[in-house]
């Protein structure tokens, strides 16, 4: 059984105190630490960059874990590679040529992954499988934290775990219920906004996120 990672979002913490927001993540326990960048093009948002990447890169030891919602993404890698990313994920729709993102992406050294979203299928990513670390499957629309959980993603999840035995993240109204079904699916990597910062024990969120006996596995 693999580990049972958990990468909140900061998308939902206090961008007031976001140092002290992320310290007190990892203290509570998570993994990774979620950066959803978004462009007002590829959604309907607009969020951060390199900048803000750069000023948490500090701040904390764990992963950065980079979900870039933007077109063009070959255009950012290196300045997000350079501002201390650890992981960098592109969207498939966004992308003509993945295979250069990811040869770009390998280029500085970085872990690679590809996002789906809830209406694409498994079919344009599979001939990238093998050259990436780790697929992000959304599970909502993307663009704004805080939405339903689509549970018709759910046999994707499962499709996908049956052919790639590396990290499968999950991202998108993912709370101690969801996650139950998403880590029964095949899912290893729970990106949590809401379901972290949105509470007020975060240890407790985590836990209750990663599920098991033992919090862990
Ligand atoms: C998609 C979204 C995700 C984030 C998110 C999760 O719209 O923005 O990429 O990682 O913030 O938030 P929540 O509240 O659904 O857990
Ligand atoms: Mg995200």
């Amino acid at each position: 059984m693999q580990k049972i990672l958990i990468a909140p979002s900061i998308l939902s913490a206090d961008f007031s105190k976001l140092g002290q927001e992320i310290k007190d993540a990892e203290k509570a326990g998570a993994d990774w630490i979620h950066v959803d960048v978004m462009d007002g093009h590829f959604v309907p948002n607009l969020t951060v960059g390199p900048v803000v990447v750069k000023a948490v890169r500090p701040v904390t030891k764990l992963p950065l874990d980079v979900h870039l919602m933007i077109e063009n993404p070959e255009k950012y890698v290196e300045s997000f590679a350079k501002a201390g990313a650890d992981i960098i994920t592109f969207h498939i729709e966004a992308e003509d040529d993945p295979k250069e993102v990811i040869k770009l992406i390998r280029y500085f050294k970085k872990k690679v992954g590809v996002s789906i979203r809830p209406k694409t299928d498994l079919k344009p990513i599979e001939p990238i499988l093998s050259m990436v670390d780790m697929v992000l499957v959304m599970t909502v629309e993307p663009g704004f934290a805080g939405q339903e959980f689509i549970f018709d993603c759910l046999p994707k999840i499962e499709n996908l775990r049956k052919i790639f035995k590396k990290d499968i993240q999950v991202d998108g109204g993912i709370n101690a219920s969801t996650a139950v079904e998403v880590r029964s699916s095949g899912a290893n990597v729970i990106v949590a906004g809401t379901a972290v910062f949105g509470t007020k024990n975060y240890e407790e969120a985590i836990k209750n996120l990663r599920g098991g006996t033992d919090g862990r596995y």
